[in-house]
């Protein structure tokens, strides 16, 4: 049997953090802005994988699973726009070093893997609003929350009744955070 999924690695928000982010949001923009985007689907994507087979998933999933990385966190300090992909996100002026690291490695493993990467540089962000092709009054700050990212997860993306869902298939643990 052939089967294959659309899937990404990223990083999931904490519940409470989520809650945070949706209840500011809510305050912070004009509903004429974007779409918001669900509450359980706010994350931050490392790596986009496309449609991958069922074979190729096990190959990136073991893959995943050698990774040793030190957990890091995430001052969420930072707000822009997007006009030609419509979105408004949320990121970090100064992502940490191992954040980047995480990255570069699971894109550098997809590609291997013959999952497309785009050339554009990773920029890390957390998309809260879609569909937001007209300016946007893009507020001066956030409440500048700190995301501790302790795992990353594998994503399946899928399109049900209308709307994009996001399932987490795995997670891996990230190390202790490197203080120095
Ligand atoms: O994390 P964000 O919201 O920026 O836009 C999709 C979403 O990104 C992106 O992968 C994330 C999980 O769906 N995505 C979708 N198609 C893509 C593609 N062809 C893509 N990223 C790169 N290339």
């Amino acid at each position: 049997m052939s089967s294959s999924r659309r899937l990404f690695f990223a990083l999931s928000l904490p519940d409470a953090l989520q809650q945070q982010v949706i209840r500011w949001r809510a305050e912070a923009f004009k509903p004429e802005d974007g779409r918001p985007v669900a509450a359980a689907n706010l994350h931050l994507t490392l790596a986009f994988l496309g449609e991958v087979s069922a074979q190729k998933e096990q190959a990136l999933k073991t893959q995943a699973g050698r990774i040793t990385q030190a957990g890091f966190s995430l001052n969420l300090d930072d707000l822009g726009h997007w006009p030609r992909p419509g979105v408004v996100w949320l990121g970090s002026k100064r992502p940490p070093r191992a954040l980047l690291q995480l990255a570069e490695l699971l894109r550098s493993q997809a590609a291997r893997s013959g999952c497309y990467q785009s050339p554009m540089p990773f920029h890390p962000h957390i998309t809260l609003l879609r569909a937001a092709t007209q300016p946007v009054a893009i507020p001066p700050g956030t409440p500048g929350w700190l995301f501790n990212a302790s795992h990353f997860s594998l994503y399946q993306s899928s399109f049900e009744q209308g709307r994009t869902r996001y399932h987490e298939l795995a997670q891996w643990p990230l190390g202790p955070q490197d203080k120095s």
